[in-house]
């Protein structure tokens, strides 16, 4: 837990030197707060994409109990720590594996490069971690790059994990009637890699569309997980993605990777307030080790030091 929090830590700290260390050193310049230094503090959220509407809500309300407290600066980024953890109330909640011994099944979607593939092993491993004898079984459901396909099957060596894949260009939805079959047979649980054009975001929709009612029809109800894969340096742009993803497979939650290469981790506190769509995993780094259940208390420490 200490090992995995000192990742976090090293993981966000272009988020701290961007954003936190930011607001420290215009809080540090006086004994008390002024307009002047709220106003820079509001331009530092939102430089860190916490978002402008959010910002401006935040500072006013640390304004506002400063003014309330008497709070000296010393006080403010302690307030400040209390307000972005009460803004991401809510937003954790755990992948749940089925106990009705039906295989629980996660559609994972997501635009080109933001981390689905990388997080599915991630999360394979992560779930095989909590119990080894747990059965996964990955869907190749990308298959218009043979990179792609490859990438997943390594990645299912490596994590102890069975693949099921037809040949490049093959029906997604064929692998993933394929895959349902195996996983129906063994239990356990099955993630869905898919594809992610951007250019082609209608056929992206639609496939997608049509691959959640092969899993509706061969299951009778919908699959466990909708997940999407967001990369954290996409910024204000991953909130539009999401929305659509979100309209066409009306999706379960989150998971937001790269947090550990950017300096706007604010992004976190945006995609919950505009989607509240709850963030289940946050990736930090490319290993395997680097996925971890999001928790909004362990993020606002790692952002803030404690
Ligand atoms: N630094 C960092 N890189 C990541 C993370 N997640 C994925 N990546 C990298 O992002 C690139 C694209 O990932 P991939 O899983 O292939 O994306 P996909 O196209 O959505 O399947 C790869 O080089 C991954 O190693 C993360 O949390 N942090
Ligand atoms: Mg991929």
């Amino acid at each position: 837990m200490t090992a995995w929090i000192d990742r976090l830590k090293q993981g966000l700290a272009r988020t701290r030197a961007g954003l936190t260390d930011a607001i420290a050193r215009v809080v540090g310049r006086g004994p008390s707060l002024g307009a002047t230094q709220l106003e820079e503090i509001e331009e530092i959220l939102i430089s860190g994409d916490v978002g402008a509407r959010l910002a401006a809500a935040i500072v006013g309300e640390l304004g506002a109990r400063l003014r309330r407290d008497g709070g000296s600066a010393a006080a403010a980024l302690a307030t400040l720590k209390a307000l972005v953890a009460e803004r991401l109330a809510g937003c954790e909640r755990v992948f749940g594996l089925r106990q009705d011994g039906e295989p629980t099944v996660a559609l994972v979607a997501g635009v080109n490069g933001s981390g689905k593939t990388t997080t599915i092993a991630k999360l394979a491993s992560h779930l095989r971690e909590r119990d080894p004898s747990l059965v996964v079984t990955l869907a190749a459901a990308d298959t218009f790059r043979a990179a792609a396909i490859e990438q997943l099957t390594v990645w299912a060596e490596r994590v102890g994990a069975d693949v099921v894949k037809h040949q490049l260009g093959a029906d997604p939805s064929a692998v993933v009637f394929d895959a349902l079959e195996r996983a129906r047979r063994r239990g356990g649980v099955l993630l869905i890699d898919t594809a992610g054009r951007l250019q082609t975001k209608h056929n992206l929709m639609e496939e997608l569309k049509k691959i959640e009612r092969t899993v509706e029809k061969r299951l009778g109800r919908p699959s466990d997980e909708r997940l999407l894969v967001v990369d954290a340096t996409t910024g204000q742009n991953a909130i539009s993605q999401a929305s659509l993803f979100h309209e066409a497979i009306g999706l379960t939650g989150l998971v937001l990777t790269k947090l550990d290469g950017t300096a706007k981790g604010g992004v976190v506190l945006s995609i919950w307030e505009e989607l509240k769509l709850p963030i289940l995993y946050i990736g930090v780094g490319e290993t395997r080790e680097d996925l971890h259940e999001f928790s909004a208390r362990e993020f606002v420490d790692a952002l803030f030091g404690s």
